[in-house]
């Protein structure tokens, strides 16, 4: 600032010409962070170039209970207190009920609509959230050590498939191991006569209601793809590909009824062009939200997470940016799970050091991307 004053004195810089002008709108770019128990901290966080978002929730809310106003406000603060916005919640959790489509459902959903009215009322504009039964993201190993000694997540078929979800015996990592046993058991065994059909019923029945709700406050609904998009343990997964994201955007017709577009969740199936969904969904209006991430697809269900660099994956980053540029992208971006390196330990895919570097190479396609718009 001193520097620039002078300059200022010298009649080399007009005054107040350090306000970004751009014509496009601006991508925001984000890092999610898990809270005070996080070992990553907001400080860090605050540090790594052009970062200026959070993606975080709340996480001593048991599932389907409505988050109250003043827990977010809690959040919120101590996040504006670093300089930082809430950019995104990640997630607001889906109760089973919801999709398993009980009657006790209705509570579940008058609650999330409560959530979404104070979310709203905070101003919060996005909410990424999914609708997997019973298991969230799946990996076989957390781990896995790469050939340049960094470790990361990698799913093998094989090895999931040899587990048997009914044993009460699972140990898959990444899961939630807030079931007992019997819970678990009892949960997997609802879901035997649930097919894909019924769960696109009964997300069409959570959507009708609670996209109402985002209408009426201005937050923006983001659903997160399956990861990965393939079924497992015969339990139904429907937000897997194109089509399907097709036939989820018409569920309900409405801007806020949106998409997460996860590159490496819908990514490590080859059979799903990342550009082209991006451009398809971006020119509807519909991505909310980018988690951009490289995976190195090592069969028809097999895949290595990896740095986010293009080379080091499956998945061409500079044509996946440029997909987003170039459909008018202005919403918030994250850096999707990371290898741990430099010896860091922490939470799996989501150390520090290897998201800082991704979101620096992310922001410097975008940046290469706009000044050559020419
Ligand atoms: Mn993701």
């Amino acid at each position: 600032m001193l520097f620039h004053l002078v300059l200022m004195k010298l009649g080399t810089v007009p005054p107040f010409d350090d306000k970004i002008s751009s014509e496009v709108a601006m991508m925001q770019m984000t890092f999610r962070w898990y809270g005070d128990d996080d070992p990553v901290t907001l400080d860090h966080i605050r540090q790594i170039p052009g970062m200026t978002g959070i993606v975080s929730a709340i996480y001593d809310i048991s599932v389907g209970e409505a988050w109250p106003l003043e827990k977010i406000l809690e959040l919120k603060n101590k996040i504006e207190a670093k300089g930082l916005s809430l950019a995104v919640i990640e997630s607001v959790p889906v109760h089973e009920d919801i999709k398993l489509g009980l009657p006790t459902r209705e509570q579940y959903i008058e609650n999330y609509k409560t959530t979404l009215r104070n979310l709203g009322q905070a101003g919060v504009g996005v909410v990424c959230y999914n609708f997997m039964p019973v298991f969230d993201w799946t990996r076989s190993v957390l781990d896995y050590e790469l050939p340049d000694g960094s470790n990361a997540l990698i799913y093998n078929e094989e090895t999931v498939q040899k587990m048997n979800p009914l044993s009460g015996e699972l140990e898959l990592p990444g899961w939630d191991t807030s079931y007992t046993k019997e819970g678990m058991k009892a949960l997997l065994e609802q879901y035997q006569n649930v097919t894909e059909e019924d769960l696109w019923e009964n997300l069409r029945y959570f959507l009708t209601q609670i996209i109402a709700v985002a209408d009426e406050v201005g937050v923006k609904m983001a659903i997160h793809p399956d990861d990965p998009p393939w079924s497992i343990f015969g339990l139904p997964r429907i937000i897997t590909c194109k089509e399907n994201l097709e036939r989820f955007i018409n569920l309900v017709d409405s801007p806020n009824n949106g998409i997460t577009l996860c590159i490496g969740s819908l990514g490590c199936s080859a059979r799903n062009n990342m550009p082209e969904i991006i451009r398809h969904f971006g020119a509807k209006g519909r991505i909310h939200f980018g988690h951009l991430r490289n995976v190195k697809i090592t069969g028809e269900k097999g895949f290595e997470e990896a740095a986010h660099k293009s080379e080091a994956g499956s998945l061409d980053m500079y044509e996946i940016m440029k997909a987003f540029y170039d459909t008018g992208f202005d919403g918030p971006m994250r850096p999707d799970h990371g290898r741990m390196i430099w010896g860091e330990t922490g939470r799996p895919g989501y150390g520090l050091y290897d998201r800082a570097l991704g979101a620096t190479y992310l922001n410097g396609i975008w940046e290469a991307l706009e000044k050559s718009k020419g």
